[in-house]
């Protein structure tokens, strides 16, 4: 107990006393000062873009601020701004019923990336384009950047400056430190040591006793509370908030032309009530005599976390949605939703809320992914899809700051959807070199090649990218220093990297005459060129990939082929070869295929090719038997319909690449890998493959010694 309560409560003087001290105490002053997410001065903000896609969309066409415009998605709206919303517009209707309701809407569609293509682009008439575009936000996330440098930028440095980002277009911000600065500032009285030293000692009361809330929503004060009470200083922590929170809208506003609106409040609850509580351009202040009043006015469902399934299930059993019924729950009928459910709702409806501000809320998966209509059915196909994923995957993992070696993702996964099933592949990411757009694809192409060895590959509803397992430091880990290009090298590495990586795969342009017609010939093999003994790229550029060309050590091919070992990452060798994936995150171990895998959709009446061979007068007569749908595979004889014939050839080609990847872990040696299977040369067009995946593990090149990882 404080020393000076008894003072307070027993001396006569006790009421006057009460009346000069604030119900603060000098603890309270210390906890704001250092983000104390119990402290009752707490000050933390929200603030939310106002239609935001919207108004990217504005700012980048220029389009006057009064006029009604919406962001489109193929046949929905997904964005409205503020004019358009007078006219009834919502994110329920489609872009023609919105035309109807208001002919002068502009209606933008978002960027797109055009199958094939290198780079997003606003392409005219692109909602006509789903089968073959795939939506991009990147132009939001992009301004979104920038608005979140300004809001860092209108704040002190850190420490005295918390902003964790909770969406693309919203931010809390734990203005407690700077508030705490601001106060002291303000009130030297407070600058005072506590009385007897003791930090329980209540603080003065402030002598201030109007505050100016300028513009801001102030929401009304509970019915126990009045204007004309004295203030405190949670009222004045606020109200600086406020004008903090003022100041970086404004900022925003001057600088990038955006609007957004906030609220301020206790903590990150109530924060985020008040800034979507006036839209747009305003801020809400939620003082602490007046939670109970703006929450009792609330349906639950629209607090944070209770917008989803628990929300339905309070909703269920409670038989209400309102905050105002449910605080009449007491706390044991709550708990019928689970202890810690219970507490937790109990005390989120009377505004309790002690989650942090956490700038270090960081992404932990990216995933890109595209719903095909009509479903796709090649395998060319899925790996343009791909390669857009990949482009897209990779510009935000440089916004991650993988070229710094900030961060890094550890694994990659491929889901593959059709009809109403559902395959996954994963596969490690190795660590220990640079991160590029080239490795991610030749991870993610060779991913779908093992979809593809599965079979039933097509046709595909859905295919979906995705990184995950960031990790922060990689650049601290001393084992792997050698290989590590930060900032500017690795920005010059990533340009001349990302050229060699589109001449590799696309720009046929580019080429001579003769390796262009190794690719026209290639037909899917050219999605599996090693990067690394492509011939383009080693005259192109000088990426850590060249360092290894000239290694002549031994490899150790056993730990190399272990991809799986995220401990002791593979080493350089096994960065763009194709990999053989584990079909699970917990599978330890590479998948291995069986040399007797059957090939994928063949007709259940022909018998698998390995048992039963047929002669070559039965081939003839078979061949002569079968209509002109048909085609017989020369490879494994195989008789199929002609629709199936790219597939079962695909699945070849995906078998051969898995066996030569299969060789080369049992430590076959150099001739043997070399040796052409004769089969191989029939496939189609396996060009370099064959010497490319066998030299990337033939021989440890330059830089390339096993790495000690956490060793130092
Ligand atoms: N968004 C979307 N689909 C949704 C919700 C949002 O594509 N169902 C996108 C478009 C929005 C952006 O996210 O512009 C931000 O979402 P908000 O919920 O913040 O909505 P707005 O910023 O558009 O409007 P408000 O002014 O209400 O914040
Ligand atoms: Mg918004």
């Amino acid at each position: 107990m404080s020393s000076s309560q008894p003072f307070i409560q027993s001396s006569p003087l006790s009421v006057t006393a009460r009346r000069r001290k604030s119900k603060f105490t000098f603890k309270h002053l210390v906890q704001l000062s250092n983000y104390s997410t119990t402290c009752a001065l707490r000050v933390i903000a929200h603030v939310d873009l106002d239609a935001f896609y919207a108004q990217c969309e504005m700012v980048r066409l220029g389009v006057p601020e009064d006029q009604p415009l919406a962001v489109q998605q193929w046949q929905s709206l997904i964005a409205i701004n503020y004019p358009a919303r007078k006219f009834g517009l919502g994110r329920h209707i489609t872009s023609m019923e919105a035309h109807k309701l208001c002919p002068e809407l502009i209606m933008q569609h978002v960027a797109t990336w055009r199958e094939g293509d290198e780079k997003w682009a606003y392409h005219e008439d692109a909602f006509k384009h789903i089968a073959t575009h795939k939506v991009s936000l990147d132009p939001y996330r992009m301004e979104s950047r920038k608005i979140i440098a300004t809001i860092k930028e209108s704040l002190p440095a850190p420490p005295m400056q918390r902003v964790e980002k909770a969406g693309i277009d919203e931010v809390f911000l734990d203005l407690s430190a700077q508030v705490h600065s601001i106060m002291l500032g303000r009130y030297p009285e407070l600058q005072e040591p506590p009385p007897y030293d003791d930090p329980t000692e209540y603080l003065p009361r402030p002598l201030t006793t109007v505050l100016d809330w300028n513009t801001d929503a102030l929401v009304d004060l509970d019915a126990s509370e009045t204007e004309d009470d004295y203030l405190d200083w949670d009222d004045i922590a606020i109200s600086i908030g406020s004008e903090i929170v003022r100041s970086v809208r404004a900022r925003v506003r001057e600088k990038l032309k955006y609007t957004c609106s906030g609220g301020v409040a206790r903590n990150k609850m109530l924060a985020k009530l008040g800034s979507a509580h006036k839209k747009p351009n305003q801020q809400t202040v939620i003082r602490n005599r007046a939670v109970q009043h703006f929450l009792s006015g609330f349906k639950f469902t629209k607090i944070r976390n209770l917008g989803g399934k628990l929300g339905d299930d309070v909703v269920a059993m409670f038989n209400t949605d309102t905050v105002k019924d449910l605080l009449e729950q007491p706390l044991d009928q709550l708990k019928r939703m689970g202890d810690d459910t219970g507490s937790w709702l109990y005390w989120t409806i009377r505004g309790e809320d002690d989650s942090e501000v956490n700038p270090r809320t960081q992404i932990k998966s990216m995933l890109s992914a595209k719903s095909f209509r009509p479903a796709i059915s090649t395998f060319e196909q899925g790996v343009r899809w791909i390669r857009i994923f990949v482009a897209d995957i990779f510009s935000r993992c440089v916004e991650e700051g993988v070229l710094e070696n900030k961060r890094r993702p550890k694994t990659i996964n491929l889901h593959h959807r059709q009809g109403a099933q559902t395959r996954s592949k994963q596969s490690p990411i190795p660590q220990g070199k640079m991160f590029t757009e080239a490795i991610l694809f030749d991870l993610a192409k060779n991913l779908l090649a093992q979809v593809v060895v599965d079979g039933r590959a097509w046709p595909c509803a859905n295919l979906s990218l995705s990184v995950g397992g960031f990790e922060d430091g990689v650049a601290n880990n001393m084992g792997i220093g050698g290989f590590l290009v930060r900032g500017e090298e690795a920005k010059a590495l990533l340009a001349s990297e990302r050229h060699a990586f589109e001449s590799h795969v696309e720009d046929k342009d580019s080429q001579p005459p003769e390796k262009r017609r190794k690719f026209d010939n290639g037909g899917i093999q050219k999605f599996f060129l090693p990067r690394e003994i492509s011939q383009e790229d080693s005259e192109r550029d000088h990426t850590p990939f060249q360092r290894r060309e000239d290694s002549d050590e031994p490899v150790n091919s056993e730990k190399d082929n272990d991809m799986s070992e995220s401990s002791d990452p593979a080493p350089l060798s096994n960065i763009s070869k194709p990999t053989i994936c584990s079909d699970s995150p917990s599978t330890p171990k590479a998948r291995h295929l069986d040399d007797d895998d059957i090939p994928p959709d063949i007709p259940p009446d022909i018998p698998p090719p390995s048992a039963q061979p047929l002669s070559p007068s039965h081939r003839i007569s078979h061949f002569h038997q079968q209509s002109l749908n048909t085609y017989l595979c020369t490879r494994c004889s195989s008789n199929l319909p002609l629709a199936k014939k790219v597939e079962h050839e695909d699945w070849h080609f995906a078998k051969d690449l898995a066996k030569d990847l299969q060789a080369e872990e049992h430590g076959q040696t150099e001739s043997a890998r070399r040796t052409p299977v004769p089969q191989k040369s029939h496939s189609r067009g396996r060009g370099r493959l064959v010497g490319g995946g066998s030299s990337a593990v033939k021989g440890r090149e330059k830089g390339q010694r096993r790495l000690a990882f956490g060793k130092g």
